[in-house]
C-alpha cells in the first residue's frame, strides 16, 4: 500500500467537510456490560471468564429498546452524527453476524439491533459511525496479553499455544466487510485501540502488526471510499482522517508535521463508557456545555458518548445530559456547527469561536463589572446576546479595550455574545 492511500488529508479534505462542520456527535457504548452496569471493561478487570460472562449473555433482552427515541434526543441536542459499538473488547455483536455465535441474535432478546438503529438515526438525519474494537476477549484467536481478563489464567504460559492474530485478523476483515455492505452507507469506521507492546525495539504484539492494519484500512477505503477513519489502528506512523483524543481537550490545536489535524475529543458523561448505575462522577449541565464549547473553540468536534441500560433505555442521567444539550442548543447552536478556532486569543475566563465574521463569546465566568478584550478594539461595533438576540448596550470601544459596565446577573444560558467584526474595506 502506498503512502498516498493511507494520506487522505490532502487527498480527501473534501470528504471530511461534513464532519467538521458539524462538530457534535453521539457516541453510543452499549452491549453485554451494561448489565453488570460497573464499567464495560469489568470482564477485564475483575478477570472474568467466558464462563463467568456468559450470564450476561444469557439474560440480554433489552425489551424497551426504541433506537428511535435515542435519535430523537440526540438530534433534538445538536448532535448531527452517531457512533455506536457495533462490537466492544468483549466481543459481543450487535449485529447477525456471521463470523461468530457471540451476538444479539442468540441471546434471549433474539434480534439484530444495528439495522434499527441505523435506520432510526438515519431517519433523523444523522450520519451513521461505526465503532469496532481491536481488541476481542471473547475470539479463541486473540492472544491473551496483560489487559486480557484470562491474564492470570493457571494455564498463563500455555494459553496462548494455537493461538493466531493471522486468522483473528481474517475475522475482523469478515466483519468489517459485514458492516460496511449491509447497513448502507457508513460515514465513519472508529477503530480501538492498539496498544503495541516492545521488547528490545521489536514490536511483539497488538499493533498494526496483529490488526494488519494496513489491510484493514486498505478493505474499508475500497468498501467506502469516502469514508473517515480514526487513528486507533497503529498506522504504523502514517495520518487517519481523524485524531482522537480521548477524556481530555487539548490545550492546543492538535498538529501532525506542523500542520493542523482533523480532530474530535471524545468523552463520557459520569467516567465509564458503558452503563454504570453507581459512578458518582457525572459532570454537570453546565460542565458537559462548557466542553463542547471548549473544544470548538480548539478547532476540534466532541464525541459526548452515553451508555444504554440493558433494558435498552438512557437512564435519568443521561436524558438530563442530552435535555441540557438541547435547551442550550436551542439558541446557541450556531455558535458551534460551522463554527472553529478563532483568529483571537480569548480574554480571561472566556472561551470564543468564530464563523468567518462572527465572533463568539463565551462566558464560563461572569467578569465582575468589565470584559477586557484589547484585541476587539476598533474592530466590532455591535454586540448581542446570543440567548435572544438582544444588543449589549454595554459595550464601548475605550482606548485599547471593549469594557462591559454592568453588573447584572446573568444565568449560564446567557453567556454568550456574538459579535459581527468590522474588516478594513
Ligand atoms: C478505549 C476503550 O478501552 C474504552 O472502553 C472506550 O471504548 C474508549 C472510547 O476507548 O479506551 C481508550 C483507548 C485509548 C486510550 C485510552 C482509552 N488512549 O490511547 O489513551
Amino acid at each position: 500500500m502506498s503512502a498516498q492511500d493511507l494520506q487522505p488529508l490532502a487527498l480527501h479534505q473534501d470528504k471530511k467537510a461534513w464532519f467538521i462542520h458539524d462538530r457534535f456527535g453521539l457516541f453510543v457504548h452499549w452491549g453485554l456490560y451494561a448489565l453488570p452496569a460497573r464499567h464495560e471493561w469489568v470482564k477485564s478487570r475483575e478477570e472474568l471468564s467466558d464462563a463467568d460472562y456468559q450470564r450476561y449473555f444469557d439474560n440480554f433482552d433489552p425489551d424497551l429498546y426504541d433506537p428511535r427515541e435515542w435519535a430523537r434526543r440526540a438530534k433534538a441536542a445538536g448532535m448531527k452524527y452517531v457512533v455506536l459499538t457495533t462490537k466492544h473488547h468483549d466481543g459481543f455483536c450487535l449485529w447477525d453476524t456471521k463470523a461468530t455465535d457471540f451476538k444479539s441474535t442468540n441471546t434471549p432478546y433474539g434480534r439484530d439491533l444495528l439495522t434499527p438503529f441505523v435506520d432510526a438515526f438515519r431517519a433523523e438525519g444523522l450520519k451513521i459511525g461505526f465503532y469496532y474494537s481491536l481488541i476481542d476477549w471473547h475470539h479463541p484467536d486473540f492472544t491473551v496479553d496483560p489487559r486480557h481478563p484470562q491474564r492470570n489464567h493457571p494455564d498463563a504460559l500455555k494459553i496462548n499455544e494455537g493461538r493466531d492474530m493471522h486468522r483473528y485478523a481474517a475475522f475482523m476483515r469478515e466483519q468489517v466487510t459485514e458492516l460496511l455492505t449491509q447497513f448502507g452507507r457508513i460515514d465513519i469506521m472508529w477503530f480501538d485501540f492498539s496498544y503495541p507492546q516492545w521488547k528490545q525495539g521489536e514490536l511483539v504484539g497488538k499493533g498494526h502488526q496483529d490488526w494488519e492494519s494496513e489491510k484493514l484500512v486498505r478493505l474499508v477505503r475500497e468498501l467506502a471510499p469516502d469514508i473517515i477513519i480514526n487513528n486507533r489502528l497503529d498506522l504504523a506512523g502514517l495520518p487517519a482522517d481523524i485524531t482522537t483524543p480521548e477524556q481530555y481537550t487539548p490545550r492546543a490545536w492538535p498538529q501532525r508535521g506542523g500542520k493542523r489535524v482533523t480532530w474530535e475529543a471524545c468523552h463520557t458523561l459520569s467516567g465509564s463508557w458503558g452503563y454504570h448505575r453507581d459512578e458518582d462522577t457525572w459532570k454537570s449541565t453546565e460542565q458537559l456545555v462548557q466542553m463542547l464549547i471548549g473544544t470548538v473553540a480548539m478547532g476540534g468536534n466532541l464525541l459526548m458518548n452515553v451508555g444504554p441500560t440493558a433494558r435498552g433505555t438512557l437512564d435519568h442521567r443521561a436524558i438530563a445530559a442530552l435535555d441540557a444539550y438541547e435547551q442550550w442548543m436551542a439558541a446557541h447552536e450556531r455558535s458551534i456547527v460551522s463554527c472553529t478556532q478563532s483568529e483571537f486569543a480569548a480574554p480571561t475566563d472566556c472561551r470564543l469561536t468564530q464563523n468567518g465574521d462572527k465572533l463568539y463569546i463565551h462566558l464560563f465566568n461572569w467578569p465582575f463589572k468589565h470584559l477586557h478584550f484589547d484585541a476587539l478594539a476598533g474592530k466590532v461595533e455591535y454586540a448581542q446576546f446570543l440567548h435572544d438576540g438582544s444588543e449589549v448596550t454595554w459595550l464601548k470601544p475605550a482606548a485599547n479595550a471593549l469594557w462591559a459596565n454592568t453588573q447584572f446577573p446573568v444565568s449560564p444560558d446567557e453567556m454568550t455574545f456574538v459579535l459581527p467584526i468590522r474588516r478594513p474595506q
